[in-house]
């Protein structure tokens, strides 16, 4: 990133820092007197459900549960996306109608979501009666208000297939960072929408030849009169700062308007009202697809009565409207979305939580190599969905990339659910049940309940930051406590000596136990359930309320079983092995196939087939001006971690860092202060160029430069265990 950027650490916020996702006031806190509905992207119904579908679907599941807990009404809807080039292009390769393609695999993935308790209170389609007529009215409107144009456009086109080449059917370099990009979204670069027309150098993915281009009339949604609402609506908008800074960029650089039809049969048609053309156009399946979030959320509201839920007073009025996506898809729930919205006269959302990706074992999920965990997989091995829930919501920030291993699985398992939740419930609980048949009969220490208030409040102040992995962390820490509370008094051996001291640690202890439930079940459901039977409470935890952590539970209960198991080590060795071999079968197919310009990819986010370097003179430079190892040494480039990181009054881009490396401690100053949210930096580690000249920059010494990628200063990191200090070689 040249000289501009340097950075430097401050205090250091630590690995438990909390996530901070919310920079607005202009909301109430959670819980408020509206209801809400949580939302996660419609997963395209063309292929099977992995990890990194998962990892939105559980976060979404675990917030709009944590929300309840708050006492918040609240529900979470979903749907398949059923249109659009993802399914046609598969549905084409597989030679079916796209139509039942879709069904089939909407149906699939009905059944899959409760399997990871995953509880939608409504999971529809896009291409129901209610989406279909919703997004006709919805586009009418825009229509009328004048917010729809016509433009003669060049699209592309094949001539051998004898067909236009919208979106995924087409392929080329990205216009604006040079990475390997689809017709519609720079899916491995910098991620922006591509409008048709934009990729360069397309070539058509049906036949590999390169494409045409003719003159077509397409429908154009005026995004550019809403830049001034858009900026106000980002200062206001909730969730992960990213879908705030990113749009804030793209707004900066100017907001283009939106070519909304596309030249295909599979979707919804454009409702005008010459019918029965030939060339008539459907909608693209941006526009269909968010208009699902209400069509789902009216389904669920025509079946449950409007006196219960009313789906208008949530996206008509006042309600609380919260979207988890991929990082990939901010543009279109940041941008279009909203712009949609305000011209159609809807309510707009008030957060928007756009996670990282997962990797695997370091490396990109790629489902053409078969580096992903399905989530068939992962339920024929036989592990509880409770286990992977509390995984995925835990390992790491909702906007950091989180890895999958079977190693990092395991120790979070054995460590955190087994040795930590799993044996503070079982030891005490039977520890009750032996000496007490039950929970004794006492009040509550002053002690105790202050540390289960503490953790409330932490849920609490997690939730109204959108950070799952807070709510986790709230309640694997009070079970910690628990452990330790036990520990430290040692009732075992009070029960002959002073049985009423052993029986209030003990009843605090069962107090403890119910709390972690109450405040866990957000994550791992079923296994909170467990526990709420063995301590004798009847219903359903689902249904407790943070307060009722606090309440006495039932006087007796049985005898309690362990409720975690743990993971062999050579079971994570098989496993291991087996996804290994997996990966390497799949790369050989792959080298074979590379030949076959026609594959397509249906959600491959594999990092490492992205070319960033396509400049001609780059290539020439690569080839010819090689450098010797003797060279590379002189480089002394090292892991770092930041430790602060503020911005440099005065300039617009810089920012200033202190960044440990491991020896010391850096002042680094980065030109990044607009592309990151400073605040999440500390604790992040980095990569650092550590005999660079010293330089000042707005008077500020800069003595070292941080690594980054990419027009959004992608900062370099390293992935597994290397230390900060540690020399890269
Ligand atoms: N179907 C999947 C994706 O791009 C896409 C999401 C639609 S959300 C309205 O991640
Ligand atoms: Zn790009």
């Amino acid at each position: 990133m040249g000289r501009k950027g340097t950075i430097s650490a401050i205090e250091t916020g630590g690995f438990y820092a909390r996530e901070r996702n919310v920079t607005s006031m202009s909301h109430d806190e959670f819980p408020t007197d509206e209801p809400a509905v949580v939302t996660c992207g419609l997963p395209y119904a063309n292929g099977d459900l992995h990890i990194g579908h998962l990892r939105g679907y559980i976060g979404a599941d675990a917030f709009n549960r944590a929300l309840e807990t708050l006492g918040q009404e609240s529900i979470y809807v979903c749907g398949s996306d059923m249109h659009g080039t993802p399914v046609a292009v598969n549905a084409e390769q597989q030679g079916v109608d796209p139509e039942d393609f879709a069904l089939d695999w909407h149906e699939q993935y009905e059944e899959t979501f409760p399997k990871f308790n995953v509880d939608f209170d409504n999971y529809g389609h896009t291409h129901d009666e209610t989406n279909t007529q919703l997004t006709r009215e919805i586009v009418r409107t825009l229509d009328d208000e004048g917010y729809i144009y016509e433009k003669e456009i060049q699209v592309a086109y094949d001539p051998e297939a004898d067909q236009y080449l919208p979106d995924r059917y087409v392929e080329g370099t990205c216009p604006y960072c040079g990475a390997k990009a689809r017709g519609d979204e720079c899916d491995e670069g910098c991620q922006r929408h591509l409008e048709p027309g934009e990729v360069e150098d397309p070539t058509s993915t049906i036949t590999g030849n390169a494409a045409e281009y003719r003159e077509r009339t397409h429908k154009f949604f005026e995004v550019s009169e809403f830049t001034d609402f858009l900026t106000e609506f980002l200062d206001g908008l909730e969730g992960t700062s990213n879908a705030r800074n990113q749009p804030r960029q793209w707004i900066e650089d100017g907001l283009q308007d939106w070519c909304i039809t596309r030249d295909m049969d599979w979707g919804i048609d454009y409702p005008d009202d010459e019918t029965d053309d030939e060339d008539d156009l459907v909608l693209y399946v941006w526009v269909d697809a968010p208009i699902e979030y209400i069509s789902s959320t009216k389904q669920y509201s025509e079946r449950v009565g409007t006196d219960e839920y009313d789906w208008e007073q949530v996206w008509k009025g006042d309600g609380e409207i919260m979207h988890v996506i991929g990082r990939d898809i901010i543009q279109h729930h940041a941008i279009f979305w909203p712009a949609m919205l305000e011209g159609a006269g809807y309510n707009k959302p008030r957060g928007i939580a756009a996670t990282g990706f997962i990797t695997i074992n370091g490396k990109g999920l790629s489902t053409s190599r078969n580096r992903a965990i399905w989530a068939k997989e992962y339920l024929d091995e036989g592990f509880h969905p409770d286990l992977l829930r509390y995984y995925l919501t835990t390992t790491g920030g909702l906007q950091q990339d989180v890895d999958f291993s079977w190693d990092a699985f395991q120790e979070k398992v054995n460590g955190e659910l087994v040795g930590t939740v799993g044996n503070f419930w079982y030891r005490s609980l039977l520890f009750a049940y032996r000496n007490f048949e039950g929970t004794p009969e006492a009040d509550v220490s002053e002690e105790v309940k202050a540390r289960i208030e503490d953790a409330i409040a932490d849920v609490r102040e997690s939730v109204n930051d959108y950070s799952m992995r807070g709510v986790g962390q709230a309640a694997t820490g009070l079970a910690q406590f628990g452990n330790e509370y036990i520990q430290r008094n040692e009732p075992w051996k009070l029960t002959d000596d002073d049985p009423e001291e052993a029986a209030q640690v003990i009843r605090d202890c069962v107090q403890i136990a119910k709390a972690v439930g109450v405040l866990i079940e957000p994550i791992t459901p079923d296994k909170a359930q467990a526990l709420w039977t063995q301590i004798g409470e009847d219903g359903e935890i689902a249904d407790a309320r943070l307060e009722h952590a606090l309440e006495a539970p039932p006087r007796t209960f049985d005898e309690p079983g362990e409720l975690f198991e743990k993971i062999e080590d050579e079971r994570v060795e098989a496993l291991t092995a087996k996804l290994e071999e997996r990966v390497e079968a799949a790369s050989d197919d792959d080298e074979e196939s590379d030949a076959d310009a026609a594959e397509t990819e249906s959600d491959d986010t594999d990092a490492s087939e992205s070319e960033g370097m396509t400049d001609t003179d780059d290539l020439e430079a690569l080839a010819e001006d090689r450098i010797g190892f003797d060279d590379f040494q002189e480089l002394d480039i090292r892991v770092g971690r930041i430790e602060s990181a503020e911005g440099i009054e005065g300039a617009d881009d810089l920012a200033r860092l202190e960044v440990d490396i491991g020896f010391e401690t850096r002042q680094v100053v980065a030109g990044i202060k607009q592309l990151h949210d400073l605040d999440e930096l500390p604790g992040e580690k980095c990569v650092l160029l550590a005999n660079m000249e010293k330089a000042e920059l707005f008077g500020v010494e800069s003595n070292g430069m941080i690594l980054a990628a990419g027009e959004e200063a992608d900062l370099l990191t390293t992935h597994g265990d290397a230390d900060v200090g540690e020399k890269i070689k």
